[in-house]
């Protein structure tokens, strides 16, 4: 029996009520308290032959620590549940799981105004009961989303919040899935993407308050000319009363350098001379500039309602056909393909981990990633911002192998939400439509027509890709994109042992997809499995020297292209050795990091470091860390002959 059928009928239930206003990140403010329900959950996986047992005994109305039958584990919230328990039945399960835990709700919030409860994201479905009733539902994971709870809270008062969490992949979910059964009769998951299906409540939890009249959404888009940038701002509120929205834009020393005019309209442009422009890193000393807009939502009487304050960056995106320009100077990517993943919290969103994440990634040189396969959390992603690291956001399709209408409208779905999500983060330079889906079927004509026009008609302030995998004359697709992305892995999936051929094929790859489609190329991925510790001289395949001479290949064939003016960008698979599904073809996973899991470095890793420092010094004149060469010898001194 397929579980998700059952969890999905409920869904469709409460599908008209579900929340559709803006979904802004939960930020105290004058008028707003936010409060974790972060921490230890209790956590059960109904009976291996009877799926639907939570909803045939009602286990949202329970404490799931005092069920009987089923075995009460302690799940840590935010965090993947798979990898937590020495039980491969909990990693490897198919279906329903669920989580619940009391939280406290003070008396000062009865008539507040409104309380909201938000997900970060849970994978891949879920619904959500606060005092045994059904608030909502959501599905796709690595999204965020959120309702109202006022009415259902108990104020001064302990609650009750029940999770159900569904990992089914199907034919019609994103990313795509098949569920098989063995001759045991245990349920398997299988997918063609090569990443661990890693499932539960992975990000922050929050219950936060607004007022009854409060801000719901704020959009932003930005524009350069010279040196004064310009702030377009729309706010979207729910109000009762006549309210205006006072809009203030304030730098980092926190002094109001524009402000709306005495109208308050909750649209206009804020004008800011002499501007700190968003810049990426390595191309500014001071690359991420971050001002804050901050808007109050004020009643006739000119009382504050309700404020808000949300970071973003001025700068600008403007593309060609073979290039690509932020604050109107063209930009070169050099970076990854990365994942969310790591040791025992799968893709549960661990700061430490972030944190060494970006040391390494500005340690290394990079200026840009692809959130390779889906949308990464939201902290992670104000990190990027931060440190002015450029952001390919790429929503969850990955290996579509059939185009069903079905499936379309679920995929248009992750992209509202996904752009809804990160629309006014200056990081973001391009949307991912997808990665590797079969394109070179007719069907991908249409569907991927509709899937570019619905981003389009969502955000015209940035381009579009889609990450191919096909043979360039086979594609049905790329024609509606904006910039050329593909993955070709020469030198391992192709020609594995034979490094010789690579810059000729890449060369001569990237060349006829500019040629096609006279757009900008990026190639999103290449690399190899490289396993640490391992040496071999001659380069030998799995050997580090292997995968440092498979990149230095692919570096000759990227100076080539360079060259030729419509080459902007290359980003190595991956960032880190992660996690997969068992299969005989992953030792442990997808050994392809430059990095480890546990974020060390392989002797790649100091080689892409020498080659993006050099980037970064010939084409932004960066100055080169003094550890990038180990002293060897005193320079040599060439003496001219008398
Ligand atoms: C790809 C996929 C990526 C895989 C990689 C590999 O083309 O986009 O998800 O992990 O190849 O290592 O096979």
């Amino acid at each position: 029996m397929n579980t998700r059928f059952l969890i999905l009928s409920l869904f469709l239930q409460v599908k008209s009520e579900t929340y559709h206003g803006g979904i802004l990140y939960p930020r105290p403010s004058e008028t707003r308290q936010v409060v974790s329900l972060d921490g230890l959950w209790n956590f059960v996986i109904p009976q291996p032959n009877r799926p639907l047992q939570g909803f045939d005994e009602h286990w949202y109305k329970k404490n799931l620590k005092e069920l009987t039958d089923v075995e009460v584990h302690i799940m840590p919230v935010p965090s993947s549940y798979n990898d937590i328990t020495t039980n491969w039945k909990i990693r490897d399960h198919v279906g329903l799981v669920w989580y619940d835990r009391k939280f406290f709700v003070p008396k000062s919030w009865y008539q507040i105004g409104r309380v909201w409860l938000r997900f970060g994201s849970v994978s891949y479905a879920s619904q959500v009961w606060i005092n045994g009733r059904l608030v909502m539902g959501h599905e796709i994971g690595h999204l965020p989303f959120l309702a109202e709870v006022t009415d259902f809270l108990i104020y001064g008062k302990e609650n009750l919040i029940t999770v159900a969490c569904d990992n089914t992949l199907l034919a019609d979910t994103v990313p795509q899935g098949k569920v098989d059964t063995l001759e045991t009769g245990r349920l398997v998951q299988t997918y063609n993407f090569d990443f661990f299906n890693y499932a539960g409540i992975d990000r922050p939890v929050t219950l936060y308050t607004t007022p009854k009249n409060y801000i719901d959404d704020i959009t932003v888009a930005t524009e350069t000319d010279g040196d004064v940038g310009f702030v377009d701002y729309r706010i979207s509120y729910i109000s009762d009363v006549n309210v205006t929205c006072r809009v203030s834009l304030i730098d980092k020393k926190g002094n109001v350098v524009a402000k709306s005019d005495e109208r308050d309209e909750p649209y206009g442009i804020l004008e800011v001379p002499k501007a700190n422009f968003w810049w990426p890193y390595l191309m500014d000393p001071n690359p991420g500039y971050l001002y804050t807009l901050q808007v109050e939502l004020l009643s006739e009487h000119r009382d504050l309602i309700d404020k808000y304050s949300q970071p973003i960056g001025i700068r600008s995106i403007a593309w060609t056909n073979t290039s690509l320009l932020i604050n109107n100077r063209p930009v070169y990517l050099h970076g990854f393909g990365r994942h969310e993943d790591s040791d025992i919290r799968g893709k549960g969103l661990d700061l430490p981990l972030i944190i060494r994440d970006y040391n390494l990634i500005r340690w290394v040189g990079a200026n840009a990633y692809r959130t390779s396969h889906y949308p990464y959390a939201e902290e992670i992603m104000d990190l990027a911002d931060e440190f002015g690291i450029m952001i390919i956001d790429e929503c969850p399709s990955v290996d579509t192998e059939a185009f069903y209408d079905s499936l379309l409208i679920k995929h248009k779905n992750s992209l509202t939400e996904l752009i809804k999500r990160d629309k006014n983060r200056p990081s973001v330079i391009i949307w991912s439509a997808a990665n590797e889906p079969r394109t070179q079927y007719p069907q991908a004509l249409g569907y991927f027509k509709e899937v570019i026009n619905h981003i389009k008609s969502l955000d015209i302030t940035r381009p579009t890709t889609i990450v191919e995998a096909q043979p360039v004359n086979s594609v049905y697709s790329s024609q509606f994109v904006d910039i050329i992305s593909f993955n070709r892995y020469n030198g391992w999936y192709v020609n594995g042992g034979n490094l010789d051929v690579i810059p000729l094929s890449v060369v001569a790859e990237a060349t006829a997809w500019h040629e096609k489609f006279n757009k900008p190329v990026i190639m999103q991925e290449y690399g190899g499995d490289t396993l640490e510790g391992l040496h071999f001289t001659p380069d030998f395949i799995w050997s580090e020297e292997y995968q440092v001479n498979l990149m230095s290949k692919h570096f000759q064939a990227f100076d080539q292209l360079r060259t030729r003016g419509f080459f902007i960008g290359e980003f190595i698979w991956n960032f880190a050795d992660f996690k997969t599904a068992q299969t005989f073809t992953r030792v442990g996973g997808n050994k392809k990091g430059i990095f480890t899991r546990s974020r060390q470095p392989k002797a790649s890793a100091h080689h892409l470091r020498k080659r993006y420092w050099a980037l970064a010094t010939q084409l932004y004149n960066a100055t080169l860390p003094n550890d990038l060469y180990n002293y060897v010898a005193p320079p040599v001194v060439v003496h001219e002959e008398l």
